[in-house]
């Protein structure tokens, strides 16, 4: 009699502390919200994986009433390729693309403390030049083209994207645009706002 007392008492507490595991694990982890606009993370460097760039939007700015497409041209953001990258991107790794007749404004920044930059605007044809070439569209350069703009430097391009075609940003510091440091420029007569975009990489 007594033992079936105890056995009776033991089967409830065994119950309710079964009964209160499941309430704790009712409680669900919750789901961190999507962000609509990522800015660029730098995960940890790594030996076997290299670090995916994020398009950040604040890159592109876009006045519609003025058809001018501003973008934030920036040398060398993250370690990727030595640093000769732009925007975290390389070897065409990045279009940005404009309407037909659209003005284009490039505010380039150098963030690479080590290495001269710089940039233009070329035909997209292959190989790439080892150096300064005449750029695709009046103006679409910056200074110091061979020498390349220092650690914090900057310079404007400003120019109307008045033919279409694929084209590359390209840096014209000797050897770099060889390397990889290029993205591409796209004009199109099918597209109505300007736009930025990650594309297939290739290696050269
Ligand atoms: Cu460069």
């Amino acid at each position: 009699m007594r033992s079936s007392v105890r056995l009776a008492a033991w089967v409830v507490v065994w119950s309710v502390g079964v009964t209160g595991m499941s309430g704790t694990a009712m409680v669900s982890a919750q789901t961190p919200p999507v962000p609509s606009c990522s800015r660029p993370t730098r995960p940890p460097p790594s030996p076997t994986t290299p670090p995916s760039q994020v398009i950040d939007c604040s890159w592109l700015a876009v006045d519609a009433a003025t058809k001018t497409a501003t973008f934030q041209l920036i040398a060398g953001l993250t370690g990727l390729n030595g640093a000769l990258n732009f925007n975290g991107f390389r070897d065409g790794g990045l279009t940005l693309t404009v309407p037909l007749g659209w003005t284009v404004v490039m505010h380039f920044k150098n963030n690479d403390g080590v290495l001269p930059h710089s940039a233009e605007v070329i035909p997209d044809a292959k190989p790439l030049p080892l150096g300064p070439v005449d750029p695709a569209f009046e103006r679409a350069f910056t200074v110091k083209l061979m020498q390349g703009l220092q650690a914090r430097e900057e310079d404007d391009l400003r120019f109307v994207a008045n033919r279409m075609g694929s084209f590359l940003i390209f840096c014209a510091v000797p050897g770099h645009g060889a390397a990889g440091m290029w993205i591409r420029m796209a004009v199109s007569d099918t597209v109505s706002r300007p736009g930025l975009s990650a594309t297939p990489a290739e290696r050269s």
